[in-house]
């Protein structure tokens, strides 16, 4: 059953002897005159249809904590929380539904949404609650080591399929690309599909120290669409600085060229309408030092780059 779970109080640490530019994430949250809303997927069961180490469920809350006390510059409005849906139990595709609809009526008054997995199963909601709200071309950049555009099987819909289920919504719309794909981690299979769909890829392999090999991509997909939905699986950093997801990279795509990317996306892109982040897993976290790097990339999504 999904259920709607009203946003936590933020709490942080507070330095009011520095005066009132001494602003952290936790202070900005409900502001007024916000243009961005947050909004969580606790849900686990994409993942273990999936085959992988759930946990992705308590994500939201545990990124929300992480990302409290991180630094809020000056002149930013803020965001609003518009709290989480939660599934307890197996009922995947009615908790997709709810989310759709709360991703929808968020963008209904504000102009951004971003929306905290869950694991990548979290994408065919977002790209479900984008598509209500937006006329127009939406092209999909992912940031990630996977295609995550496998047939659904016995178990159906899992955060293997979300790219696969988008597709077949609408064939004809379909735009989407990679950034970050591990040559080992996809089989040849998807990656002969992906030919077939015209999915766009740039390797983990040519994105070691910088964000170049993906900037024509990144240009030509915003400049070919209206609306763009950036999504990002915390599966693409190496193992070293994002231990706590389903499947480690032993590879990777080092953060700082993560963060290039993400900010190239929305210099190209003149609204990212919706971005998530999917697949952080708290009880996989035990020393709490992956939290840490997954609050700076949720930072960075929540200010539009400008982090
Ligand atoms: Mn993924």
């Amino acid at each position: 059953m999904a259920d709607l779970v009203a946003a936590p109080e933020w709490t942080g640490r507070s330095d009011p002897e520095d005066g009132p530019a001494a602003l952290r994430l936790h202070h900005l949250a409900g502001a007024a005159g916000a243009d961005v809303a947050l909004l969580g997927f606790a849900c686990d069961e994409g993942v273990r249809r999936n085959k992988g180490r759930p946990g992705a469920a308590e994500g939201p809350q545990a990124l929300r904590m992480a990302m409290a006390n991180l630094a809020a510059p000056t002149g930013w409005p803020g965001f609003a929380d518009l709290g989480d849906v939660a599934l307890s139990g197996t009922g995947l595709e009615a908790a997709q539904a709810m989310m759709a609809g709360q991703i929808t009526g968020a963008l209904a008054t504000l102009e951004r949404a971003v929306v905290l997995g869950g694991g990548h199963e979290t994408a065919f909601a977002s790209w479900t609650g984008l598509r209500s709200a937006r006329q127009g071309r939406i092209g999909i950049i992912n940031i990630d080591a996977h295609l995550d555009i496998r047939n659904a099987g016995e178990s159906g819909p899992s955060s293997g399929t979300p790219f696969a289920q988008i597709r077949a919504a609408e064939p004809e719309g379909f735009d989407y690309l990679v950034l970050g794909l591990a040559a080992e981690g996809n089989t040849q299979a998807l990656l002969d599909r992906a030919r077939d769909w015209s999915v766009g890829i740039v390797p983990d392999r040519a994105l070691q120290t910088g964000p170049d090999a993906a900037l024509q991509a990144i240009e030509a997909i915003c400049a070919r669409n209206d609306h763009i939905y950036l999504t990002l699986d915390l599966d693409v950093l190496p193992h070293a600085a994002m231990s706590a997801v389903s499947a480690p990279a032993g590879r990777g795509v080092p953060l700082h060229v993560v963060e290039a990317l993400i900010d190239a996306v929305f210099d190209a892109a003149p609204v990212v309408a919706l971005a998530d982040m999917v697949e952080f897993s708290p009880r996989l976290d035990p020393t709490g030092l992956s939290a840490r790097t997954a609050a700076l990339l949720g930072r960075r999504l929540l200010l539009g780059g400008k982090a």
